[in-house]
């Protein structure tokens, strides 16, 4: 599905193709990594490397284009939520991705490309965005299966981010993991309401949803650390804090006790605590359905991507409304 003009080389062949061009450009570049090792943070006006700036760019571009499509499973159920009190609280977590996504656009843009071509990246299938949004929500325990484990799965990745050395960035995913925490918290009351006060067809309608989310949010945080093709140079330049593998197994730690008090099975026979390790074993995860998933041919990849493309489209008007007013205020402001 994917390779935008941000990408950068793998970190090798960069090295290779890229010498530096000046000894003016080897000394940034030996400030630019000592600050790196000092564990300083960098700003957008500093002076840094090329692939620093497109490994920048394609994560927190994709970042954002997950917060905009992730509006979408959720947003479906706005209109079917079963009592208004839910209706408002789900209102307002998708109005929260909306800002989320905006906050990381801002940050983007910071590193040099435009909001536009962030946007057209998304709508032309070129960019990627989380694998976790091409799934279907079915019934309303999906919502809160996006909830606990979606952004369980999200709060886990994210946080350290809140360290990464790009200071933008790390100050967007501040405020962003303060409402995650809160979207979290609301997914699993929101389950633990069903079943504990449930019937139990609404009971089994919850575990049908968690056997649903569990593998794709396992997957979510990206490939194994040994077929991760980003994590060493992103590790090095403090973009990434700790490993997708890492991350994975914290998530699946904390998920275990929190599905014990939630009454809910996970769909993982072979997920059993490991006292030599400290850490639960988990069954083999189906990286061949990860990899068709980001390639573009998800469950629903082509209604994700329509759906954008329409909003897109829909929404032209509204751009070139605020565009031409923009410039009626122009000759009134030069003329005040
Ligand atoms: N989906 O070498 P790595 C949310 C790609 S926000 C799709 O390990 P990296 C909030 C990866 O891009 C969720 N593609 O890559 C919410 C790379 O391809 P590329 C989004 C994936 O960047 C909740 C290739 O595989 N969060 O949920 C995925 O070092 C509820 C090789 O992978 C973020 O974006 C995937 N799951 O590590 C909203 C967090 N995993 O680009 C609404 C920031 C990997 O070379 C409702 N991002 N790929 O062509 C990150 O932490 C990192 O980018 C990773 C991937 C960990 C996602």
């Amino acid at each position: 599905m994917y390779t935008q003009a941000m990408d950068t080389l793998p970190p090798d062949a960069a090295s290779n193709v890229a010498p530096l061009r000046s000894a003016e450009e080897a000394a940034l570049q030996a400030r630019f990594d000592a600050r790196i090792d000092a564990g300083d943070f960098i700003e957008a006006k500093d002076w840094m490397p090329e692939n620093y700036r497109k490994t920048l760019t394609r994560q927190i571009s994709q970042h954002a284009h997950s917060e905009i499509v992730g509006m979408l499973p959720e947003g479906n159920w706005i209109s079917r939520a079963p009592t208004l009190k839910r209706k408002a609280i789900l209102l307002a977590k998708v109005q929260d991705e909306a800002g989320h996504g905006l906050y990381l656009y801002a940050a983007a843009e910071t590193l040099g490309t435009s909001r536009d071509q962030l946007t057209q990246a998304l709508l032309t299938g070129k960019a990627k965005y989380s694998s976790i949004f091409n799934y279907p929500t079915l019934s309303w325990a999906d919502v809160g299966c996006i909830g606990w484990l979606v952004d369980g799965a999200a709060i886990m990745n994210q946080v350290p981010i809140c360290r990464c050395s790009y200071a933008p960035y790390a100050r967007a995913m501040i405020r962003i993991c303060r409402e995650e925490s809160f979207h979290q918290r609301q997914g699993f009351e929101s389950l633990l309401t069903i079943m504990t006060q449930g019937t139990a067809a609404q009971k089994a309608m919850v575990q049908a949803a968690v056997n649903r989310w569990w593998w794709p949010t396992v997957m979510m945080f990206g490939p194994p650390d040994d077929q991760s093709p980003n994590s060493a140079q992103s590790m090095r330049w403090g973009i990434k804090r700790v490993s997708n593998d890492e991350l994975r197994q914290k998530f699946i730690d904390a998920a275990v006790e929190q599905a014990r008090v939630l009454g809910v099975t996970l769909p993982d026979p072979d997920l059993q605590w490991n006292a030599a390790r400290g850490a639960h074993d988990h069954g083999t995860i189906n990286w061949a359905e990860f990899w068709q998933v980001i390639a573009g041919d998800g469950p629903c990849n082509r209604e994700r991507l329509a759906a954008r493309v329409d909003a897109w489209e829909e929404g032209a008007w509204v751009r070139e409304a605020a565009l031409a007013y923009a410039q009626k205020q122009v000759p009134e402001a030069l003329a005040a």
